[in-house]
């Protein structure tokens, strides 16, 4: 175990006996984070945790779909022998763990929760707000209290014209910066993957795909590009996920699962409503963090729910696969 991490685990014991709410001592300073009773009890004892984001459920997904998949994704989790961690920032305080009433609470935010990624949560936090955190916040947060694998379904990228716009998603960067492993189905081709792959690769950060040599584009299986490592088994994710944090590399690990063949043949019929709600977003000017919420949904509608039936799959696959990992990296790490 890294110093860092002992650091952060015996910070979390100390403090359990407090109720939920712990100090977690960073290097300067010290915020308050609620840490859910099962989650906390689950690091304290080096078992398996799945950190969880919660702009998809917000901002990702309508409701009631957004709830049901919520409790569904972290059901499947413990059911693959992990605990969940869903992430948010619940009325100023990062909360690591969510009961049933927060998701729910969250669900029927939606979009009234703040977006909130890494440049927004200083702000959420001084506010005292509510803030759906991007894969780049929820990393932050999870690496806080030591949690090293986290499961969503999609990560932001580099948009298509990105070159001119500079519409980078900070979670990019994010894994450039922080020890978290993401297991996702990679990217959607509304973004620019070829490009995303390129910035990643400047970031230093370690990209894998799973049973296969290639990027998978979310709807769809592959992506054309190629990744530079390929992990055939939860066991090759941990071992993979433990070399990253003994070198303290200190950047991010890209794990991308493909979508389930079932569900990748609707994808190429996905793309066509991709590139139409694309040039929609162009004709009505939507940009910045907007964007990619205003084409999730608008490839929905497009799609009559063709592509949320997809989204949900793969998230529930991601989900099953992520916390094997977590199980068989607490194993290495016993
Ligand atoms: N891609 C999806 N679903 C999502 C997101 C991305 O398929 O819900 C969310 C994630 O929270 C991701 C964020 O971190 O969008 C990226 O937003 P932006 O492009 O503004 O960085
Ligand atoms: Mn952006």
């Amino acid at each position: 175990m890294t110093s860092s991490a002992a650091l952060r685990l015996s910070n979390l014991r100390r403090h359990l006996d407090l109720g939920d709410t712990v100090r977690v001592n960073g290097f300067e300073a010290s915020i308050t984070v609620k840490v859910g009773s099962e989650v906390s009890e689950a690091l304290s004892l080096g078992r398996p945790v799945v950190a969880l984001e919660s702009t998809i459920i917000s901002h990702g997904m309508p409701y009631p779909q957004n709830l049901e998949t919520a409790k569904e994704v972290e059901g499947i989790v413990r059911d693959n022998g992990a605990v969940p961690a869903t992430i948010a920032i619940l009325n100023g305080i990062p909360c690591i763990g969510l009961s049933v009433e927060e998701l729910e609470r969250l669900a029927t935010l939606g979009t009234k929760a703040q977006k909130t990624a890494r440049r927004d949560i200083a702000y959420v936090v001084a506010r005292g707000g509510n803030g759906a955190t991007t894969v780049s916040a929820t990393m932050f947060l999870a690496s806080m209290v030591g949690i090293h694998v986290f499961v969503t379904g999609g990560i932001g990228g580099v948009h298509r014209h990105g070159e001119h716009t500079m519409d980078i998603s900070s979670d990019l960067t994010e894994l450039g910066r922080t020890p978290v492993a993401v297991i996702c189905a990679g990217v959607k081709s509304i973004l620019d993957i070829p490009r995303t792959l390129e910035y990643l690769e400047t970031q230093g950060v370690c990209v894998a795909a799973y049973k296969t040599n290639e990027f998978p584009a979310f709807f769809t299986e592959s992506s054309g590009c190629k990744v530079p490592c390929r992990v055939d088994t939860p066991e090759d994710c941990a071992r993979l996920i433990e070399a990253n944090i003994k070198l303290k590399l200190g950047s991010g690990i890209l794990i991308g699962v493909p979508i389930p063949q079932e569900h990748s043949t609707s994808g190429h019929i996905i793309e066509s409503s991709i590139n139409k709600a694309l040039k929609e977003a162009r004709e009505k000017n939507i940009s910045g963090n907007a964007e990619t919420p205003f084409l999730l949904a608008r490839v929905n509608e497009l799609t009559g729910g063709v592509s949320l039936a997809s989204n949900i799959a793969l998230v529930k696959n991601n989900a099953r696969i992520g916390a094997k990992v977590a199980v068989a990296l607490a194993l290495l790490r016993e």
